[in-house]
This record gives structure tokens, sequence and C-alpha cells, in this order.
């Protein structure tokens, strides 16, 4: 439990199979002040998503997987239920770890099997910058399964997978939802590499990834018709007035998801509505916006079975089960060091 920081937690009937650790982070990584003034005061003008998350962030996040819209959460889950007792017959875990758990919906199905399959030592560690949606979940989870444990881990992944715990035993990494998507190519070769690196040769990874697909479905899953992905995009400006003592007017800016075929990603904007100056109270600048001007505020990579696997590739592993809907919506994949592969060769 190296570099890890317990906090203490009562959770009423479930204490005492709850704990709750701050993973300290491996290496620095930008504060918002600093992603603000890298990204935001200068054009063209980004910021990184996990600014999203916050309480409020997370439980629209959650609502919008509920939209009849976003379909990758359902195929995921559906997936997921399909394909969870392979899945755990193949890693044998005992311990489960889960990188942007989020409200670990979909991680019950892997549970159901570790319980299907007599593998109740196991534990389970979900790993989050939320931590009132780590506690959420972990209420949930242990009311849903008596005999677990779980550790929830807070931080923040790209600080470095180096703080993660490496207890004793077979460990199953879990990547849902296609975050792996919210990456740029080279960001997301580096964290799966880094992740490989913390792998031994009986650990496995299952990879969760949204697929290429028709663009007016993709479109449709970003721009939700009760408009709880605009009110997520949104929700950026509210952590940006809350944290930094900006003045955002959320009602000058509007959100915007479009699907670009050539980098086959979906880009999400605030787009500012008319000329304006927001001022950051705490950072002593100001930020002076066009009408039309847009902020980059995530993108949301699509893959081919042939993109991913060369991802995984390229990071150091090696794909030994690829479960896909008839459809080709989504792909889970089960993966696990190239250089151990020998086991399941593709
Ligand atoms: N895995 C869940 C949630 C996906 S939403 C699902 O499939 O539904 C992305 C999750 O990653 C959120 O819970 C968010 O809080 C978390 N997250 C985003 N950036 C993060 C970071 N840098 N470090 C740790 N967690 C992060
Ligand atoms: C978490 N991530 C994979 C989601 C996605 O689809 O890119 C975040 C999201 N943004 C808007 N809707 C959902």
């Amino acid at each position: 439990m190296d570099r890890l920081q317990q906090t203490s937690l009562a959770l009423g009937p479930a204490s005492g199979r709850f704990d709750c650790h701050v993973v300290e982070p491996g290496r620095a990584v930008p504060s918002l002040e600093e992603d603000v003034r890298e990204g935001l005061l200068f054009a063209p003008r980004s910021l990184p998503p996990k600014y999203f998350y916050d309480a409020r962030g997370s439980v629209l996040f959650d609502r919008i997987c509920e939209t009849p819209e976003y379909y990758p959460t359902r195929t995921e889950d559906a997936l997921l239920a399909r394909c969870a007792d392979a899945v755990i017959a193949e890693a044998r875990p005992d311990h489960v770890i889960e990188l942007g758990s989020g409200a670990s919906r979909k991680t019950r199905h892997l549970l159901d099997a570790v319980e299907r399959a007599g593998l109740r030592h196991c534990r389970y560690w979900p790993f989050d910058v939320c931590e009132p949606m780590l506690r959420e979940a972990g209420e949930r989870l242990l009311a849903r399964h008596p005999w677990l444990r779980i550790d929830a881990l807070v931080g923040d992944y790209l600080a470095g997978l180096d703080g993660l715990p490496r207890p004793e035993g077979r460990r199953l990494f879990v990547f849902l939802g296609s975050t792996i998507g919210n990456f740029e190519p080279q960001q997301a070769r580096d964290f799966l590499a880094g992740l490989a690196a913390c792998m031994g040769g009986r650990d496995s990874l299952l990879l969760g990834a949204d697929r290429v697909k028709d663009p007016s479905v993709l479109e449709a899953a970003y721009n939700d018709a009760a408009g709880i992905t605009a009110d997520f995009n949104l929700n950026l400006l509210r952590v940006l007035n809350r944290e930094l003592a900006a003045d955002f007017e959320l009602g000058a800016f509007r959100h915007r998801a479009v699907y670009d075929p050539s980098l086959q990603r979906i880009e999400m904007h605030l787009v500012s509505t008319c000329d304006q100056v927001v001022k950051f109270g705490h950072l002593g600048e100001s930020l002076r916006l066009e009408a039309e001007e847009p902020i980059l505020t995530e993108i949301s990579r699509k893959f081919t079975r042939g993109s991913v696997d060369q991802l995984l590739h390229d990071a150091g592993l090696t794909a030994f089960a690829h479960h896909e809907p008839e459809n080709g919506y989504f792909s889970l994949i089960h993966a696990q060091l190239s250089r151990v592969c020998h086991k399941h060769p593709l």
C-alpha cells in the first residue's frame, strides 16, 4: 500500500468492508489554473475533460448513460453481461482494479461472475478522481455483494499509475466506457503502456472501446434531446466559476458535438454565442471571446477492431479475446502483456 494515504469512512451497515485511499501522484500534473493558462487563455482553446467530473458532473454523466441516444453504456452493459463469465474464467482475479470507475454500474456483471466462479475473496479497487461518486458506488455494490471488500482509490490517473496498489495475486485491470477514447492517440498509448508497466504475467486488462459507425448515430449520442449532455458540457463553466472565481455566464455559451470522420472522433465544444469578456478572479486574467468562438472540451475517439488492436500492440499488450455485439457498435477487449501472450496467440 505504498504511497496510499488512507482516509476513514463509516459506511453504516457496510462499515469495515470499505476503505478509501488517496493515490499520491507519481508525477506532477498541471493544476486547473495551469491548464487554464495553457489551454484556455489563447486560441485554439481547450481544456482537459477530467474537470467535468465534480460531484454534479459525475451525476450528469450517469444521467447521460440513461438517455435513449447514448448507446455506448447500454451496449457495453449488455456485452459485459454476456461475456463476464468468460472474462472471469480467463482472469481468475484476486483483485479487480477499475480505472475511471465512475458509478461502477457495469462492474456488477464482473462481480456477479466473480461470485458465480466462487472467487469471493476477490477485492474490488475502483479508482476515480471523483470521491463522492466512489463512495456512492461503493455503498451500492456492498449492498449487492455481502462478501465484497472495496478499497476505493481517489486520484488522477494521468498523474501516473505508479501509486496504484500492487496487491499479491492475479489482477484484472478494467477500463470501461471507452474512456480511452477521451485521450489523444499518443496519450492513449502512453497511458496503456504505463498500465502495462504495472502488470505482471498473470494480470490482464479488460478494455472497452466504442467503434466507428454511422455519424448520425454518433452525433445523436452526444446531442441528446433532453439536453443532459449540453448540461454536462456547460457544467465545466460552473467548475471554473467555483474553483477560479470566474464569471462565465452559462447562457452565453452553447453546446456543440460534431463527428469528424477524418479523425474518427466526436469533438465537443462550448461555443461563445456573443463577443464577451470573462474574468478569472483568482488568476487576475480575463478571457476575450468572439461570437461563435469554440472551446474544445472533449474528444471522443471511435475505433475499428484494427485500430484498437494496434493501440494495444503499441502499448505492449495483446488482445486474446475480442467481444462485440452483432452490430459491431462496441468492443470489449481482454488483453495481456504481449511477452506472455503465448498462452493465447491471436
Ligand atoms: N467507467 C464508467 C465511467 C466513465 S466516465 C463508465 O463506463 O460508465 C469517466 C470516468 O473517469 C469518470 O468517473 C471520471 O470521474 C473519471 N476520470 C476522468 N478523468 C480522470 C482522471 N484523470 N483520473 C481519474 N479518474 C478520471
Ligand atoms: C467518459 N467518456 C467515454 C464519455 C464519452 O462518450 O466520450 C464522456 C461523454 N461526453 C459526452 N457524453 C459522454
